[in-house]
């Protein structure tokens, strides 16, 4: 199956995980975003965790909200159970995320100026990247750069970041996560990536172009996060993102499924259909990515329909709970995670 590598990530694999270290033998590792507390309180959880997972991500704890509730705290103590549940059991964690416009605390709006602003954000990743060298191995180190309707003028997300330094502070956030840790795996991560959409199309195009520059001047960077939160009532352009992966994969870029699961809101109610269409339109996306390339990794935004932030924003109007994760709320299986196996392990040859 090396084949399907392609030529372009062969030159990167030294600098992979050790969990994506043997990409010709191994299936593809899976993983999903947790949460602290049931880690160590729920014993089901924790199982289920252990029983499907090879990779952990903090679903939060290294945002600036949760690490940073003032200017001069570091609270680390979210992260540290969470790799250290990582460490105990085997698993390899990664980080989200260093540098994003959302979910920062209200101090950050009192940045006044470029200096600042590149102060903050270098002593940030020196402090947290230099906490965890060595330990977290993979870090989102720039989450969500893109735009949501990105225009030739203006690509790049709004954000305190880019409106005191300009599109540099990637580059910026980059070339300091290396080197504080030379060995991370550096991956920019973004969404909505998959939609066959005039947005979607756009956003392919402003993430090329963003890496395509970032590459031509060095800048470290080592793969591209697709987040997958799917919208089975938006299509997915099946060749625009087959293409934007092989593009990725010429560069030598490795690509991570980063965040998957499906918004059902606008699914049918009873539960074995809807379960069932999650199940095809996550395969649909999984099936359009390794057309391309061999994912370093799946991980999904969760594990259980029990913990998932998709209700906050996609609540359903049957009043039904949402069904997005692969698991059900009692951690059984669904058709999802048959999907998940199916693909991480057709790679296994
Ligand atoms: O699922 C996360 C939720 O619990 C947090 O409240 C929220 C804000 O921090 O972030 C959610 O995770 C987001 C992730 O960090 C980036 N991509 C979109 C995810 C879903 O909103």
């Amino acid at each position: 199956m090396l084949g399907a590598l392609g030529t372009g990530t062969l030159p990167y694999l030294a600098a992979l995980p050790a969990y994506a270290k043997t990409p010709a033998m191994a299936a593809i590792p899976y993983g999903a975003a947790v949460r602290t507390d049931p880690l160590y309180d729920d014993p089901a959880y924790k199982k289920a965790i252990l029983d499907h997972c090879q990779i952990i991500v903090g679903e939060g704890g290294l945002k600036w909200i949760d690490l940073r509730p003032d200017r001069h705290i570091f609270d680390f103590t979210q992260p540290d159970r969470q790799l250290a549940f990582a460490e105990e059991h085997g698993l390899e964690m990664r980080g989200h995320t260093l540098i994003w416009y959302g979910a920062m605390p209200e101090w950050t709006e009192t940045i006044a100026s470029a200096e600042e602003a590149r102060f903050e954000l270098v002593s940030h990743i020196e402090t947290v990247v230099g906490r965890y060298r060595g330990r977290i191995r993979s870090w989102d180190v720039c989450n969500e750069p893109i735009a949501d309707n990105p225009t030739r003028d203006a690509p790049i997300r709004d954000s305190v970041w880019q409106r005191h330094l300009g599109r540099d502070y990637i580059e910026l956030a980059l070339r300091t996560t290396a080197a504080i840790d030379p060995d991370a795996r550096l991956v920019i991560n973004d969404y909505d990536i998959e939609q066959a959409t005039d947005s979607g199309r756009a956003k392919r195009k402003a993430f090329l172009d963003l890496v395509r520059d970032l590459k031509a001047r060095d800048v470290p960077l080592h793969a591209v996060g697709l987040q997958g939160h799917i919208r089975p009532d938006i299509p997915i352009d099946r060749s625009g993102l087959t293409a934007f992966v092989a593009e990725l994969d010429a560069m030598g870029l490795g690509v991570l499924v980063t965040e998957l699961d499906v918004i059902d809101d606008s699914l049918p109610g009873p539960v074995a259909e809807r379960d069932a269409a999650v199940a095809a339109v996550a395969k649909e996306f999984l099936e359009a990515i390794g057309a391309a390339c061999r994912p370093e990794a799946v991980v999904t935004w969760g594990i259980s329909d029990r913990f998932t932030w998709v209700p906050i924003w996609f609540t359903r109007g049957d009043g039904m709970p949402n069904r997005p994760l692969p698991l059900d709320a009692d951690y059984q299986k669904k058709p999802m995670m048959q999907v998940i196996e199916d693909f991480t392990r057709s790679f296994n040859q």
